[in-house]
């Protein structure tokens, strides 16, 4: 940090494109993707329901009357979502023994210990922030579907995950393509509750803070092979941490058979490999260790050409950008 100058909020220009700064302007940052929608794709299991339709309008009205700094709303789920929660706990609770990288197995313990995790009723997402919170520092805001990667991934550099609130179709509990609140509570917080992967994932987020259209593509490719569908060794047993694998068994049991390919972590690499969100992957990166993920990571993320740097400080919650001169 020898020759540094911070750059203002008002020096935003075509090199310094516009990002949040501050968590509280995460407001700005809920641009949807809407595709895979049950309004929108004749595909979708809620397609043709009425109900389902109404309820998951409903739901994102709370996100998107959402401020930063308000609890996330409660919300009363109904019968038939916390079967479907009960369905999908059971099998994960079966599953994860065996097939859970050690971090996940042990977070998912506390969270039965705080009583949490049960398998009647699908946690409050305020009940699970307050609990990452104390353990690693992050925080959740509720989100209406899937997000853009921009928006999505600035949200990590300040530790808050931007989570859906509503329930996957009672008719499709194992797998879905979609982002909902069981995948958010059972695949990605209990690691978002591990020091080491909260900070890998701040890490990427810090990353993509006015990256350009394509590194942030690369992102959010790395972001899906680790955690979304990453895997790792574990005493020489290949295990999942990622959350797509996590909250659905279907998949789960498909990435750790022989039959999809099973390819060494190496960012470089892992980058530029296309992916599809629509059916189970083809190809999975294996790596050493979550820590070796990080570390590969920190590696090649440090060669990324941006003309500043950014460094989050934990005593304002500011991310201050350095220009290098
Ligand atoms: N396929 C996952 C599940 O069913 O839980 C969701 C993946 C979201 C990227
Ligand atoms: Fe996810």
């Amino acid at each position: 940090l020898e020759h540094v100058t911070l750059i203002g909020e008002d020096n935003i220009s075509a090199k310094n494109p516009w990002f949040p700064r501050h968590a509280s302007e995460l407001d700005n940052c809920n641009h949807l993707m809407t595709k895979y929608e049950p309004d929108l794709d004749m595909n979708h299991p809620g397609f043709s329901d009425k109900e389902y339709r109404a309820r998951r309008k409903q739901i994102a009205e709370i996100a998107f009357a959402y401020k930063f700094g308000d609890p996330v709303p409660y919300i009363e789920y109904t019968e038939t979502e916390n079967k479907t929660w009960n369905a999908v706990f059971t099998m994960v609770c079966d599953l994860m023994p065996k097939h859970a990288c050690l971090e996940y197995r042990k977070v998912f313990r506390t969270l039965q210990e705080e009583g949490i995790f049960t398998p009647a009723k699908v946690p409050q997402l305020e009940d699970m922030s307050n609990f990452m919170k104390k353990q690693t520092g992050f925080t959740l805001r509720p989100a209406a579907g899937l997000l853009t990667a921009r928006d999505f991934l600035a949200s990590l550099a300040f530790r808050i995950f931007q989570s859906t609130q509503y329930v996957r179709h009672t008719k499709t509990p194992f797998h879905t393509p979609e982002p909902d609140c069981i995948h958010e509570i059972l695949g990605h917080m209990p690691l978002l509750a591990d020091p080491s992967f909260a900070q890998f994932s701040q890490e990427i987020g810090l990353a993509s803070l006015g990256a350009s259209d394509q590194e942030i593509e690369k992102l959010s490719t790395i972001y899906w092979f680790t955690v979304e569908f990453g895997l790792c060794k574990e005493n020489g047993e290949t295990k999942a941490y990622g959350a797509g694998l996590l909250s659905a068994y279907g998949e789960l049991l498909h990435a750790l058979s022989d039959k999809p390919e099973h390819r060494p972590f190496d960012p470089a690499k892992t980058a530029l490999q296309p992916y599809q969100d629509q059916e189970y992957q083809p190809v999975y990166y294996v790596a050493d260790s979550i820590d070796d993920m990080k570390d590969k990571f920190r590696r090649w993320v440090s060669q990324m050409s941006r003309p500043f740097e950014v460094r989050f400080n934990p005593h304002t919650g500011r991310v201050e950008v350095l220009d290098s001169v």
